[in-house]
């Protein structure tokens, strides 16, 4: 875990020292105190205040971050998603961070770079192996860059409090694709859940048994292969089960379809795309708040992302 002092912070925004101390003392920034006393503030926690406040990380390398140049934060989505699948397709890796990386301190919500940029070049890409005889090759290479890609930005977020209720999901059994649900824990992370992502091709009845393990209060179940001839009767299954555990599902992805809208189950959610997702975990997270005070300080700590997103 990376520690920065006031100074460090400061000369990474254009602040100076004293005013960063100021902030930390009216309680603006959470900071450690070192045994002598001294003011730290945790990477994942300054990269928050950074972006709740609009400041542009002038100089990321003191932060110990590589991020791309002010150009790629200011462009448009279009001009976005071509610059990503260039990169992508070329496997450029490391400017692929960069510039999600830049996005994100730029105060982007990790949900718009989901459902803008990624999504858009990964869908393209996608169409390369009807005519590209190489096209095979590059969809891996680019399926492996974006999944190291959102593993990275996990470790930029806050972790989330001991006591911050838990989500858990996966894609279904069958299912092989891993990047869409590490994109949901991911947007959940962002918010304050205690995430766990099971990954692609998950047995239906690992969902949940361990959401019952963890008693977990959302289940999120990501579809992007066309699914197996039971997966509605599957989900009436889970969703009845998670009832009796007072626990909620959200399914989403290419597949949802008007089967599954129409199960019409009370704990059973759908939604199109992260920033659908984020709104309905909001939601979800006022709701448990209001039901349990104790864990306030689990959700409240992220509350500063919540607001700008
Ligand atoms: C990468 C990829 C693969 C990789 C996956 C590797 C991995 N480890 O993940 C590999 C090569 C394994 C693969 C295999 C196959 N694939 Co594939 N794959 C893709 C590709 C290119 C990208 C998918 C992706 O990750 N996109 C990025 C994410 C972020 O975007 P997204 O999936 O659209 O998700 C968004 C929303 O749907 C929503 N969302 C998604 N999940 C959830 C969950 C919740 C809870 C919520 C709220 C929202 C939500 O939010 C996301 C962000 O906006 C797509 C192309 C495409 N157009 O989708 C094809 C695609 C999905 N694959 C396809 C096919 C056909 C296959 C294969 C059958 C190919 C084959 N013949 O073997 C197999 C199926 C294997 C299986 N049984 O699962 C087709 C599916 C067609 C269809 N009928 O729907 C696609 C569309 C390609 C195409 N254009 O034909 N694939």
């Amino acid at each position: 875990m990376k520690y920065l002092s006031p100074k460090q912070l400061g000369q990474a925004i254009g602040v100076s020292e004293s005013s960063l101390k100021r902030w930390i003392d009216d309680g603006l920034i959470d900071v450690i105190r070192t045994t002598g006393g001294h003011r730290r503030v945790e990477l994942a926690e300054a990269i928050r205040f950074v972006r709740l406040r609009g400041y542009t990380v002038k100089d990321p390398s003191v932060l110990g971050l590589t991020a791309a140049d002010d150009e790629t934060g200011r462009a448009g989505n279009t001009q976005l998603s071509e610059h990503f699948y260039d990169l992508l397709t070329n496997g450029r890796d490391k400017e692929f961070v960069a510039a999600v990386t830049r996005l994100y301190l730029d105060g982007h919500a990790i949900s718009e770079i989901i459902d803008g940029p990624i999504r858009e070049s990964m869908n393209q890409i996608g169409e390369l192996w009807h005519g590209n005889p190489d096209g095979v090759g590059i969809e891996h290479r680019a399926t492996d860059i974006c999944i190291r890609t959102l593993g990275y930005m996990h470790s930029l977020i806050r972790p989330a409090a001991p006591n911050a209720p838990v989500a858990i999901g996966g894609a279904p059994a069958g299912d092989m694709h891993l990047i869409s649900s590490l994109c949901v824990s991911l947007v959940l992370a962002e918010q304050g859940w205690r995430e766990m992502n099971l990954g692609a091709n998950t047995p239906w009845d690992q969902l949940f048994s361990v959401a019952k393990q963890e008693q977990a209060s959302l289940v999120w179940v990501s579809m992007t292969a066309e699914p197996n001839a039971d997966y509605a009767k599957k989900l009436h299954e889970l969703a009845d089960e998670l009832a009796a555990e007072s626990c909620q599902i959200i399914v989403g992805g290419r597949q949802l379809n008007d089967a599954i809208l129409r199960l019409g189950l009370d704990n059973l959610h759908t939604a199109r795309s992260m920033a659908e997702l984020q709104s309905f975990s909001k939601g979800l997270l006022a709701a448990q708040k209001a039901m349990h005070p104790a864990n306030a300080s689990a959700t409240s700590s992220h509350s500063g992302t919540e607001q700008q997103a």
